[in-house]
């Protein structure tokens, strides 16, 4: 598969910039249900104790590679450390997990040093995967790290000062810039959040921030929000997944939506779900270290189908997968838009 050089596939109303994948893992609508994305029925594809140190295995990315799939998983173990783990699967849903760390390469140790990591996200952009993550230095900050192999990762600098999380690229350059989401915050499990678009030249330096969109008072994303997987290029926009969070009498319940950005200037929202797509309903999802959480991280899509393979972390504590096509998720965005 040459992932370098995307066709684009057309639909009634929407063009989807992408290749095929057509071993994309899929389970169709159920019979009866009218909802836009829907659960696999084998939820949850990665268990807590999937490999033999890990207390919850969730918001993780996974993207195609070579001729199936690898990821980059979070994993706290029973010590209770938040870190990075490589996997790889054939059908992108059985995984085989590492049982160590990803080991994160750089001469600098203030680069590298451990603090903790969490919420992966990988971007395929040029020539290499990238990944991002929340990267504990001095608080929460945005790691970034590429891999050509999923043998060695190269460790760059934090993309920001603390305090931010959900750093998430986008899958190539705009306006010549790379080009990134993140959700500027504070060092606890902070209370406000909102998206913001930076730019850099090199993957290093980042500025020209733009702010994007924020909260809702009094729906399911009035606390918080943040990117979940790479943006997806369509001809209507780049289709965003974001997760959103209320406040309940009860704590903080998780939810996730979708945005459509404008292509030369993503910090433009041509549309919004106003509705939630999915929220925390299933026992996996409501039951866990963390109640109500469904966290998207990462998206697989089949261009020429319309097809979208969206895994999501569950409760914080296992590995959700939901799907849907894109064109019925754009077209029910636009009815129930609300910027
Ligand atoms: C966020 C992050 C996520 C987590 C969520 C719910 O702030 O820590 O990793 O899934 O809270 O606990």
């Amino acid at each position: 598969m040459d992932v370098a050089t995307p066709t684009a596939t057309t639909f009634v109303n929407t063009t989807i910039v992408g290749d095929a994948l057509p071993n994309l893992p899929w389970e169709d609508r159920p019979a009866g249900s009218g909802d836009v994305v829907w659960r696999y029925s084998g939820n949850p594809i990665i268990k807590r104790d999937a490999i033999p140190t890990s207390n919850s295995i969730f918001n993780s990315a996974v993207v195609p590679f070579k001729d199936g799939f690898a990821g980059v998983f979070r994993c706290d173990n029973k010590k209770r450390e938040m870190n990075i783990y490589r996997g790889f699967s054939r059908d992108a849903i059985h995984w085989d997990l590492d049982h160590d760390p990803i080991d994160l390469t750089n001469d600098d140790p203030e680069v590298t040093g451990f603090v903790h990591r969490y919420d992966p996200r990988v971007c395929w952009i040029e020539d290499r995967y990238y990944v991002t993550w929340c990267n504990g230095y001095h608080g929460p900050t945005i790691g970034v790290a590429y891999t050509f192999d999923f043998e060695t990762f190269y460790q760059l600098e934090n993309a920001f000062l603390p305090y931010n999380r959900n750093g998430v690229l986008f899958p190539h350059k705009i306006n010549d810039k790379y080009a990134m989401l993140s959700r500027p915050s504070d060092t606890g499990h902070t209370p406000f959040g909102d998206i913001f678009y930076s730019e850099s030249p090199d993957m290093i330096h980042w500025g020209r921030h733009r702010f994007v969109m924020g909260t809702k008072p009094w729906t399911w994303q009035s606390t918080k929000i943040g990117a979940g997987p790479t943006p997806i290029e369509t001809s209507e926009g780049w289709l965003l997944f974001y997760h959103g969070v209320l406040t309940s009498c009860n704590g903080f319940v998780y939810s996730f939506g979708a945005a459509l950005l404008d292509l030369e200037q993503p910090w433009k929202v041509r549309y919004r779900t106003a509705p939630y797509l999915l929220s925390p309903q299933m026992l996996y999802e409501c039951v866990g270290d963390v109640p109500n959480v469904v966290f998207p991280c990462a998206a697989l899509v089949d261009a020429p189908s319309g097809r979208i393979a969206i895994y999501y972390g569950a409760a914080d504590t296992v590995t959700g997968l939901a799907f849907g096509y894109i064109d019925e998720i754009i077209a029910f965005m636009k009815a129930n838009s609300e910027v």
